[in-house]
């Protein structure tokens, strides 16, 4: 695997850590045990958590009033995971890069899967994108498009799903993500029994083109671009479309697609009770869909959801087999920083969620102890688990703390001087 980081350069920040790291992950240690947790137990599955970097979200994101780039900003899809090998290597708990067609597309994808390959990449889930007009496309999204009134409008976005299939074969993926902008600003602009059923007409059309060993992940949103309805517009029209099309069909909740204090874990609880939870798209958000890093707003939310996923993996349900990835906007960082960050506060949750002593809690639960449950919970969370986080990263080769370890190598220097600066522009996410 070739370092794009000078492995010594990693090596010396980490060699003015190892020390105190290791101090504290013995003290931390002796403080599970007394709880009898053994924290080598807790490290070796923080270690074996993985999530999806967006290949998206490594060039700097915009909001509809503008988008101001950043130095180095990735040119392609090659450096976009040039840049996600960066991020593996500092963090090492992200070996899959998610592409997004038409912005991924590429003239040799066996030569981009070898390049991610040398970085230790491979790529996940396909996401489709029919809710911008490219050029020279016959028939306009304006109106939607699976959706879409016009039949020939709804087969031209089918047959892009189609292609991102067969790209995604091509890259070794195994699923495909789709999510829509379909829907209306007034009302009365839409049928909205008739548009569903439309949507599931296509999606039918889709869904007989994967492959045996895909799945189709159905991503629902509750607003924007349409702001008086959305087609898939929350978990309940998202299941009731996967249980429509079959088994390979399944829900993927994006944090920020959903109005603000809705209880996410608890959406989170039924799709997997009922097999169809297809994975997340995590992000933090305060009002809108934000696109915030994760765990930077709520990351007791984020805990929460972790909760029912670890309860989940621990009571076996059955086609439970999540897929996590990453789906942020980074308006005014280094999206290289932030996706590390966000990486490691999602791997956050996930280790503190293992801590929950869950006999105590089913005690305090079936005996009506609401105290007593919720402080079971606030134990996990309030515990510190940076010391395990940190120990798996280096023990993986990785950096005790990535952010300063990437500021050391000059990284960011580097390619914008390779890559030519690019001018700040009007609206847009990418
Ligand atoms: C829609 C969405 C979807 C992506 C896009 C980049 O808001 O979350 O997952 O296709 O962002
Ligand atoms: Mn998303």
């Amino acid at each position: 695997m070739s370092k794009i980081i000078d492995q010594a350069v990693i090596a010396a920040d980490n060699d003015k850590l190892a020390a105190d790291l290791k101090a504290d992950y013995a003290v931390l240690g002796e403080q599970l045990s007394r709880r009898g947790i053994a924290i080598d137990d807790i490290k070796a599955q923080a270690s074996a958590f993985a999530v999806a970097l967006p290949s998206w979200g490594v060039g700097t994101g915009g909001t509809r009033f503008a988008r101001f780039a950043g130095k180095g900003e990735p040119r392609n899809v090659f450096d976009k995971v040039q840049d996600c090998g960066v991020i593996h290597q500092l963090v090492t708990i992200t070996p899959t890069v998610s592409p997004h067609l038409p912005w991924d597309k590429a003239t040799d994808y066996q030569e981009l899967r070898q390049h991610a390959a040398a970085f230790g990449l491979n790529f996940d889930c396909v996401n489709s994108n029919t809710f911008q007009d490219q050029k020279g496309q016959e028939h306009s999204y304006k109106f939607g498009s699976l959706s879409h009134a016009d039949a020939a409008t709804r087969q031209q976005a089918v047959d892009h799903n189609i292609e991102c299939i067969e790209i995604g074969k091509a890259l070794g993926a195994k699923a495909l993500t789709v999510w829509v902008g379909d829907g209306s600003n007034f009302p009365g602009q839409q049928h909205f029994a008739r548009a569903f059923d439309r949507y599931l007409d296509s999606n039918r059309k889709i869904y007989a083109a994967l492959p045996d060993d895909w799945q189709m992940f159905l991503e629902h949103k509750m607003f924007e671009p349409a702001f008086y309805s959305t087609v898939l517009q929350d978990w309940g029209s998202s299941y009731l479309a996967a249980t429509q099309l079959g088994e390979k069909a399944k829900c993927l909740v994006d944090l920020g697609h959903h109005a603000p204090n809705v209880n996410i874990e608890m959406i989170v609880a039924r799709l997997a009770a009922f097999g169809r939870l297809a994975g997340f798209h995590f992000n933090d958000s305060k009002y809108g869909d934000d696109d915030l890093d994760s765990g930077s707003i709520n990351p007791y939310q984020l805990f929460l959801i972790f909760n029912e996923l670890v309860d989940a993996a621990e009571r076996k349900l059955a086609g439970f087999k999540p897929e996590y990835m990453l789906d942020q906007s980074h308006n005014v960082t280094d999206p290289i920083e932030s996706l590390m960050n966000s990486a490691v506060e999602v791997q956050r949750a996930y280790a503190q969620a293992l801590l929950v002593d869950r006999m105590a809690l089913a005690g305090y639960q079936d005996g009506n102890d609401a105290l007593q449950a919720t402080r079971t919970l606030k134990q996990a969370y309030l515990t510190d688990v940076s010391p395990i986080l940190a120990m798996a990263r280096l023990e993986r080769g990785g950096a005790i703390d990535p952010v300063a370890a990437y500021r050391a190598s000059g990284y960011r220097a580097r390619v914008a001087a390779e890559r030519p600066a690019v001018a700040s522009s009007g609206g847009g996410i990418v």
